[in-house]
């Protein structure tokens, strides 16, 4: 994606500046461990669909990703989905140990929000807490290991977890942009964008979870079913998954062109998502 380099010198930039410890092994080893960068790319492109620069916000697109390492960070350790590898490579507290890979968490999260408050705009702060915190990615997670091993639960409240757990992070750049150009009567319209984008996502990660392999999704496949897991593939079937993303992103274009901005390159990128194979 476009943006991917500004975005990897920025987090090198915030890197050189971190004590040296095992700790700070561990965040470099998570951050820069081959993510694909999506959220902050799409970050700098919806700032680009309104005409803004995007390399004045790279504090602010790296936060998304920093955010987002943290939470994968979390989430393989034994208590949760304890996952022994990540992006193909073992998963943070495999290769260092929890104590490790807990503080390097933390310290994303932390240091996210220290990036974020060079913006000067607490309007954006408050979005991103709450997108990634207790009523946000956090609630999606605790509903998601409450669900664990239950087997009545039904699409709806599948998708509220997926709602939670996916779409509030993918939801941020989105509306951090829209904060940003100061267009605050489609705020609405991004964040709707960001939550549809979010469960077409998901429901893509629980199709490659049964029909990926490890050298595409970067972890071992079957780890749904492993840790008992409710999926869209085990209650609707792969063939009902795939119709379903396709009808996302086209509400998802149909949203975008309700909204006044150049949103070619956008739709490029959400091109690529949509036919992500990994
Ligand atoms: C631990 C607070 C806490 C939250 C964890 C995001 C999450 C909540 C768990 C991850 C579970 C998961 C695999 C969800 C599917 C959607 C998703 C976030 C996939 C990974 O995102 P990508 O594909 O990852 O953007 P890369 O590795 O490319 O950065």
């Amino acid at each position: 994606m476009n943006y991917t380099n500004d975005i990897e010198n920025y987090l090198n930039k915030y890197l050189d500046k971190v004590n040296d410890s095992k700790v700070k092994e561990a965040i470099a080893y998570s951050l820069l461990a081959g993510g694909k960068r999506i959220r902050p790319n799409l970050f700098c492109i919806a700032l680009n669909s309104y005409g803004i620069d995007h390399k004045e916000y790279l504090n602010l697109a790296c936060s998304l990703e920093m955010i987002h390492t943290y939470s994968l960070i979390h989430d393989d350790l034994p208590a949760m989905d304890d996952d022994d590898y990540r992006r193909g490579k073992k998963s943070c507290h495999k290769q260092f140990d929890e104590a490790t890979a807990i503080l390097a968490g933390d310290s994303l999260l932390t240091d996210a929000f220290y990036l974020a408050s060079k913006s000067n705009n607490a309007h954006i702060i408050k979005v991103l807490a709450q997108c990634a915190g207790s009523n946000g990615m956090i609630y999606g997670q605790a509903l998601d290991i409450a669900n664990e091993n239950i087997d009545t639960i039904d699409l709806i409240e599948l998708e509220k977890i997926n709602f939670y757990k996916t779409g509030c992070l993918l939801s941020a750049p989105f509306e951090m942009a829209c904060i940003i150009a100061n267009d605050l009567n489609n705020l609405y319209l991004w964040q709707n964008i960001g939550y549809k984008l979010g469960l077409a996502f998901q429901i893509q990660d629980d199709i490659l979870d049964v029909t990926g392999n490890f050298e595409q999704i970067g972890k071992k496949v079957g780890s749904d079913q492993d840790n008992n897991k409710i999926t869209y593939v085990n209650m609707i079937g792969i063939q009902r998954c795939q119709s379903l993303v396709q009808v996302l992103f086209s509400e998802i274009y149909e949203i975008l062109e309700q909204i006044n901005v150049n949103y070619e390159e956008l739709k490029q990128v959400l091109e690529q998502i949509k036919n992500r194979t990994k």
